[in-house]
């Protein structure tokens, strides 16, 4: 491994933590069926009663059963937020079967399939790494970004270069049901990079832990058939993710493009700064984009943008532009997948 003077500890060491990580994800765990909440009350600031951590929130159903498998390790005495949502990322970017996150991800208009993540901590440190190819975790990337480089971002060859001297194994990412559906779309589309409104299926987890401490994660393979080289929002910090130790955390899914132009998730978070409940925080924030649309004076069309928050009281909440979004819930006793809440009908 090429020795760079800026690396703190060894790839050696990493792969063993992530070997670790690996095993809270496997971790059996007991998951309470609950009711589907269609319409969470917005949290009331003040006179919400106090929740405490553990909690952790993601986007769509496949967060549900992420946040299971690392839950026991979130609510051990050391438990760490961070570790928490790093796992459960990772839990998620190996299965092939979640066709938008990590192997099996969706490729771009080229066939080749490229992935974007970031993870920020309760300090304020964060991580990131955009447009990789070949490699399934880049949530521990990501970390790794943080944790081993003076920088905060790494994209493409940069990036796959760093995960190879950090001894992150490169495989071949796109299975043979993304490779059909590539070449199915090759077929009919015009070969342009028309934004693919049906996969909008990032995950981002936020978590906190029993000490109170706050991280958040965004791991996605981007817009389906994008062209190569785009970004969209996910790997991008105070967009697609933003964690403010002492107020809270919101994480984005939908279309990257309008996220970032809007710096989503940190007005989120700003909006809970203001004194919002991540419930109205998450409102406000789409409500906010919606206006944006309408003095630009675009057709909007089915484009779907869905915020998650957390605070540091341990209360969440989710909205979204329209329909369909949902997201996981976990705390002590509870174990939810809700039915996101959206401005639009449609
Ligand atoms: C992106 N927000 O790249 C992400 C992922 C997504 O359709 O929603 N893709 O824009």
């Amino acid at each position: 491994m090429k020795r760079l003077d800026f690396l703190k500890t060894s790839g050696l060491a990493l792969l063993a933590g992530w070997a670790g990580l690996d095993r809270l994800a496997a971790a059996p765990t007991k998951t309470t069926e609950a009711p589907e909440n269609t319409s969470p009350e917005p949290a009331s600031g003040a006179r919400a009663p106090k929740t405490k951590g553990p909690v952790m929130i993601g986007t769509w159903p496949f967060a549900q059963t992420a946040i299971g498998a690392v839950w026991e390790g979130l609510t051990a005495p050391e438990g760490k937020a961070l570790d928490a949502v790093e796992a459960a990322a990772r839990r998620t970017e190996a299965d092939p079967s979640e066709r938008s996150v990590g192997l099996g991800g969706r490729p771009d208009r080229d066939g080749i399939v490229t992935l974007d993540a970031c993870i920020m901590d309760h300090l304020g440190n964060i991580g990131s790494v955009a447009g990789v190819e070949n490699v399934v975790h880049v949530s521990s990337l990501a970390r790794a970004v943080m944790e081993q480089t003076p920088h905060v971002m790494l994209v493409g060859d940069g990036a796959r270069q760093f995960a190879r001297e950090m001894g992150f194994p490169l495989e071949n990412l796109l299975v043979p049901d993304s490779q059909r559906e590539w070449e199915k779309w090759k077929e009919k589309s015009e070969y342009r990079p028309i934004p693919n409104i049906e996969n909008h299926d990032t995950i981002g987890l936020l978590a906190m832990d029993a000490a109170g401490r706050l991280a958040g994660v965004c791991t996605t393979s981007g817009m389906a058939f994008k062209m190569h080289g785009r970004v969209g929002d996910s790997p991008i910090i105070g967009a697609g993710l933003y964690v403010d130790g002492s107020v809270g955390g919101a994480t984005a899914t939908g279309h990257g493009e309008e996220v970032i132009r809007t710096v989503g998730s940190f007005r989120v978070v700003a909006a809970m700064t203001a004194g919002k409940s991540p419930q109205a925080a998450c409102q406000q924030a789409v409500e906010e984009i919606h206006r944006f649309f309408i003095r630009r004076g675009v057709d909007w069309g089915d484009t779907q943008i869905g915020f998650i928050a957390l605070n540091v009281r341990g209360e969440t909440g989710a909205y979204a532009l329209r329909p369909g979004f949902s997201y996981a819930v976990r705390t002590a006793g509870v174990d939810q997948l809700i039915a996101v809440p959206s401005l639009l009908d449609r």
